[in-house]
């Protein structure tokens, strides 16, 4: 399992950039549309405070990395190939490598912000095209894709709720659960789009697309990359995306700049660390006058400017602004908050808010839930029952009728 982040938008907006630069990864980059073709997966982390420092011991991170009391806690980023308009009547290279997004928690649109590029991501003159249209071509590009998977079978399936007493929202959970779409999700968005589920074999193709429409914002949610904010003419688009789409997310971002900045820290020419709105140059003989130049305006235009390049941010963003995810420890012992091994805060989870004791065990393992008797927190040494809803950054031992954990 674990935290999955879709990169997603239009041909050449730097979708591959975007990942390279946060993952650290090598994926071919190109200024011509449908560089990548399969997906890309890549490994980066979101940071946030470590239990080790409110506890104040020295720990032993596993699954995660600790550095000066930040916790760095891995997620997946999948780039897929660029989407254009009418990509679910085969534009392009359709739709169906949308399938590769399955799994993913949350989108980001990688939206070129300098509008440089048509909706195919062909080069246009700087400025020309509103990166605006390509907001709403993207998430209609999404539903029709949820529709399409939604809607096979749709008759026989609907049927059985009349035939049988089935309930929509368990047929729908049964066909859905492969693209990591929950019982909640579906509750959610039935609610949201005031459809009887009792009558959805009745359902009009445009209810159909209503309630689809909600099931995309609850369960695959957008939030919005304005890429390319080193080019000109980028912020002001950026602003415009930002009046346009109040109710958005939108974050800039120089994939570019983060990506030079994270290599001359690798080989030690500068200190910077991913985040930041600034760093250091410690090696300048192994600068130019020119790049020490370029750096500086780097630091002023856009670090100083806009908080940091943003990969990081919105990372940061979309999994605890957004999304609302806690971090959980779990431990063995929860006097020495070790696992079985001695290892001190060895692993963390990121889960939903609202998470329960019981349902966080299932997180660690199925078995681990089914055989859940109580936890214990570490910081009071109370037990907790199954309902206890759990708290970002508890530190948790769970006691199974198996003994473990
Ligand atoms: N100036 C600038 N250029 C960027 C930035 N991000 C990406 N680019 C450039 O944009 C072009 C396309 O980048 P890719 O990362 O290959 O774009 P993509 O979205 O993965 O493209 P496809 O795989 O073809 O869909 C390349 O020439 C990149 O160098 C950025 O933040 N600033
Ligand atoms: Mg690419």
């Amino acid at each position: 399992m674990g935290f999955s982040v879709g990169i997603v938008g239009k041909p050449s907006s730097g979708k591959t950039s975007f990942t390279n630069a946060a993952c650290m990864t090598d994926f071919k980059v190109g200024s011509y549309p449908f560089t990548t073709i399969d997906a890309n997966v890549g490994v980066t982390h979101v940071r946030t405070p470590c239990a080790c420092r409110d506890f104040n011991v020295q720990d032993n991170p596993k699954n995660s990395l600790c550095v000066d009391g930040v916790r760095l806690v891995p997620i997946k980023l999948i780039d897929v190939a660029g989407l254009v308009p009418g990509a679910h009547e085969g534009r392009g290279k359709g739709n169906q490598f949308l399938d590769d997004l399955r799994q993913a928690d949350v989108l980001i649109h990688i939206v070129d912000a300098s509008g440089s590029l048509d909706s195919e991501g062909q080069e246009v003159a700087v400025g020309s095209h509103n990166p605006s249209d390509d907001v709403k071509f993207l998430e209609d590009e999404l539903v029709e894709w949820m529709l399409g998977i939604v809607k096979k079978d749709w008759r026989r399936m609907t049927g059985r709720i009349r035939s049988e007493g089935a309930k929509l929202e368990e047929l729908l959970l049964e066909k859905l659960s492969g693209l990591n779409i929950t019982r909640a999700h579906i509750l959610k968005a039935l609610r949201a789009s005031e459809l009887k589920s009792e009558a959805a074999d009745k359902w009009t193709d445009d209810e159909t697309r209503e309630f689809v429409k909600m099931l995309q914002k609850v369960a695959k949610p957008i939030i919005i990359a304005a890429n390319k904010i080193d080019r000109p003419g980028a912020e002001e688009n950026f602003k415009r995306l930002q009046d346009e789409f109040s109710d958005y997310l939108i974050v800039p971002v120089t994939a570019l700049a983060e990506k030079i900045l994270k290599d001359l820290d690798k080989r030690g020419v500068i200190k910077y660390i991913p985040g930041n709105d600034d760093f250091e140059i410690v090696q300048q003989d192994n600068l130019s006058k020119e790049e020490i130049t370029q750096l500086e305006k780097l630091k002023e235009h856009i670090l100083r400017k806009y908080g940091g390049t943003g990969v990081q941010n919105i990372l940061n963003k979309a999994v605890f602004d957004f999304l609302h995810m806690i971090t959980i420890y779990p431990v063995h012992d929860a006097h020495s908050l070790t696992d079985s091994d001695g290892n001190v805060l060895p692993d963390v989870y990121l889960i939903p808010e609202g998470t329960t004791a019981k349902e966080f065990a299932g997180y660690i393992h199925s078995d681990l839930m089914d055989s859940f008797v109580h936890g214990v927190d570490a910081r009071t040494k109370m037990r907790i029952s199954d309902k206890h809803i759990l708290k970002d950054r508890d530190v948790i031992r769970i006691v199974s009728a198996k003994g473990q954990k």
